[in-house]
């Protein structure tokens, strides 16, 4: 999106990332969780959180449904609400992750332009794309919100992976086969990459 607004100048703020790293134990960061409906995202996301915050981490969870209650609460799912779903939620993580949170995001992001733009806000290193995978026919097994079988029967349109596409990450930083890994050891994994890439120091 262009931008409106003219006459503006950047502001710095006295505190660095640095500052807030040294306090925290860990650096700012965004995951970027991205999958199927039903393929275990948030699921993920909440044992993740829960963990680090066991471990005295800043960390908060952006989650697609529970965005689309109220800043998203504007938007569909044809192509163009969901770019602009990601781009909201890429700079409100990036918001987030200059505050020093990890951030948790759980959203399908089905389009690789869309999350490929996202990371382009962090640092390098900063921004860690998860697909979370899980065959579509499990994903529909599982179909936890009875979405599936709705779109089945047409009562959905543009649903990701029936009638709406997905594009699976082509470099992710870590893929999650949540078909073949407990929710315990997809957290695990993504806590040995955090600590492995030192976002996650004490
Ligand atoms: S995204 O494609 O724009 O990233 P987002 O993660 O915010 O989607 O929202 C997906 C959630 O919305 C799904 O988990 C599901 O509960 C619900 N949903 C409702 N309609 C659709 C649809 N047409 N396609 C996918 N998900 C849908």
């Amino acid at each position: 999106m262009n931008s409106k607004s003219t006459n503006i100048t950047w502001h710095e703020t006295g505190l660095t990332p640095e500052d807030r790293a040294k306090r925290n134990g860990h650096r700012g960061a965004v995951i970027w969780l991205t999958g199927l409906s039903g393929s275990g995202k948030s699921t993920i996301a909440v044992e993740t959180q829960a963990r680090l915050f066991e471990m005295g981490c800043q960390v908060y969870i952006l989650d697609g449904d529970n965005i689309r209650h109220g800043l998203n609460k504007d938007l569909g799912f044809s192509p163009e609400d969901r770019e602009e779903n990601i781009r909201r939620i890429g700079e409100v993580a990036k918001l987030f992750a200059d505050a020093g949170l990890i951030v948790l995001t759980s959203f399908i992001s089905p389009y690789r332009k869309d999350r490929d733009r996202a990371r382009t806000l962090l640092n390098p290193g900063d921004f860690v794309e998860i697909y979370v995978n899980a065959p579509l026919s499990v994903c529909e097994e599982r179909d936890p919100k009875g979405l599936y079988q709705k779109a089945r029967k047409g009562e959905i349109p543009e649903f990701t992976g029936i009638s709406a596409p997905y594009e699976p990450p082509l470099k992710p930083e870590l893929e999650i086969r949540t078909d073949r890994l407990s929710v315990e050891e997809s957290a695990e994994k993504i806590l040995d990459y955090l600590k492995q890439k030192r976002i996650l120091f004490k």
